[in-house]
């Protein structure tokens, strides 16, 4: 049986359209469910919104909307947007769906029953734009002297009875579970952590009673649950919590929670604190990727700086747009965006170098062997070659990605590319056509063969792509996973089959830089 692997994006609030960050994670988490996927893992992916709380009501009233009615349109927009990605989730969740209302009440009633509930009266600061509560110590000074939140934001003075949760109590089992190796990765972001931690736990504030868009408490209708603790909870949901079943069994606990760096404090302090209490296992790993910038400054809808994905699609396609997002961004750092820089990477890596030589050579193939395949044995450069491919494919770019290091992963990658054209220059396959035909066919056949793999290999990133050259190989769809790589009888099968190459269309044609509007 194939080993379980789960894995979560974030939920997205839907109090707007979804803009670059939504759609960088949610493709870093596509490439990683197909990766894993093509390394024979049984796959569970899982993505949403996020659609109760203060933020939503008030978004909501502003827009004259009820909170359902603003959820549903742009929860729709949030949909469409992944599946024009491509992003291959097995679910898309939504808070308000009827199973995450109970799946909620029953954690909550899991950490009552552990009497880590109790009522009592809350005075603080709350950030709506954050959904957080903030320590008087942890605010900043705003321009005009306003306190603000440490991610900048407003903060207001709340006041009112609520339940808290006994956050104080799970110091000890927090702090070994932070230090614990792999848990929070990238390790920078885990001093903060425990340095939060260290500083002293405050009991949570977990429930509202001052507007009503939320689950609402068993056995105290009056009162809300504070969004995170329904929010956090979506993940268990989804695999099927309360009930003991086999996907709970199979998928729980998650392999892998990815976040952005903004909240990896709901997710490695109190999420875990909520499970512990309800006796639920603690994910294994939480990763909190960097923001993505535009030209330097924060994408976000209150900055007014979105750059909307689907026009990127529209302008790049959506190949293009994983891809620079993968190669460019060192995964858990921030990384920038801008037109030029997406046009020239995929320019200059996918049109002019994996795009051309898969091109180059299959024309070649079918020009000059009537597109037919030979065995032929290869001599020593052309083992050297193929050795290169192989492991960049079936190593280097497996390991890392498996790190979540898809940068360096497809570094690897594009070196053998690299190599391969290297190679083309080197032989000159179009000279051998008169001086020596059997040694251009064992050139060609050697670039036949270095294509597939890279083919492969590349496939989480430009899913499309990578399948377009994959058919015009003949490289049929159950036999593109990386097991298969090592499959040294695939070439002779195909022979053996009298598969024909056909003209080939470039797969990865080069992107023109749009036209720049006037300021
Ligand atoms: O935080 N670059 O929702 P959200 C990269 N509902 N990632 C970004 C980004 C940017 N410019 N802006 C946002 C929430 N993100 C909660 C999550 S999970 C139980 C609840 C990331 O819509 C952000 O870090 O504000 C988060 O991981 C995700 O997008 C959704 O952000």
């Amino acid at each position: 049986m194939s080993e379980p692997f789960y894995i979560t994006t974030a939920i997205h609030y839907p109090n707007g359209k979804p803009h670059i960050g939504h759609a960088y994670e949610t493709i870093a988490a596509d490439v990683i469910a197909r990766f894993q996927r093509l390394m024979g893992r049984d796959v569970r992916f899982q993505t949403g919104t996020d659609e109760h709380g203060l933020k939503m009501a008030q978004k909501a009233r502003d827009l004259g909307k009820t909170p359902r009615e603003l959820a549903d349109e742009m929860a729709g927009e949030f949909k469409d947007l992944f599946d024009r990605l491509d992003i291959t989730y097995d679910r898309f969740i939504r808070t308000t769906d009827a199973d995450h209302h109970q799946a909620s009440r029953a954690i909550w009633e899991a950490m009552e029953a552990k009497g880590d509930l109790y009522l009592d009266r809350y005075e603080g600061w709350y950030s709506v734009r954050d959904e957080a509560y903030y320590d008087e110590k942890e605010l900043v000074e705003g321009e005009g002297g306003e306190k603000l939140s440490p991610q900048g934001t407003p903060v207001e003075w709340t006041e009112e009875e609520t339940w808290f949760f006994r956050l104080s109590k799970y110091a000890e089992p927090l702090l070994e579970l932070l230090k614990k190796p792999g848990f929070l990765e990238p390790a920078s972001r885990r001093n903060e952590m425990i340095a939060f931690v260290e500083g002293g736990l405050k009991d949570l504030s977990v429930s509202r009673t001052s507007f009503d868009w939320g689950v609402k408490v068993p056995g105290h209708d009056d009162h809300v649950m504070y969004v995170w603790v329904d929010a956090l909870t979506n993940y268990i949901t989804g695999v099927g919590y309360p009930d003991d079943s086999e996907m709970f069994r199979k998928y729980w606990p998650a392999s892998l929670h990815l976040i952005g760096k903004d909240i990896v404090r709901f997710h490695t302090i109190y999420w875990p604190a909520f499970l512990m209490s309800a006796d639920i296992p603690v994910p294994q790993q939480v990763f909190g990727h960097g923001f993505l910038l535009n030209r330097g400054v924060k994408e976000s809808k209150s900055a007014g700086n979105v750059t909307d994905p689907n026009e990127l699609i529209d302008l790049f396609g959506v190949d293009s747009l994983r891809y620079f997002l993968l190669a460019e961004v060192v995964f858990g750092k921030d990384g920038t965006y801008s037109a030029e820089a997406l046009v020239n990477k995929v320019n200059a890596e996918l049109a002019n170098s994996f795009g051309n030589l898969a091109q180059r050579t299959l024309s070649m193939i079918h020009k000059n062997m009537d597109g037919k395949l030979e065995a032929f044995e290869p001599n020593e450069s052309d083992k050297a070659l193929l050795t290169t491919v192989r492991d960049a494919c079936a190593a280097t770019l497996p390991r890392e990605f498996e790190a979540l290091n898809f940068s360096v992963g497809i570094e690897s990658w594009l070196k053998a590319v690299f190599a391969c054209n290297a190679y083309v220059d080197e032989q000159a396959p179009w000279a051998l056509k008169k001086s020596d035909p059997e040694r251009m066919k064992a050139v060609l056949q050697t670039l036949f063969l270095a294509i597939r793999d890279l083919a492969i290999a590349i496939q989480p990133v430009v899913p499309t792509k990578a399948g377009v050259v994959l058919d015009q190989l003949g490289v049929t769809a159950e036999r593109r996973t990386y097991t298969d790589l090592s499959d040294e009888n695939w070439f002779g099968a195909l022979v053996a089959a009298g598969h024909v190459i056909e003209k080939p269309t470039p797969a990865f044609p080069r992107l023109e830089m749009p036209e720049v509007e006037a300021a």
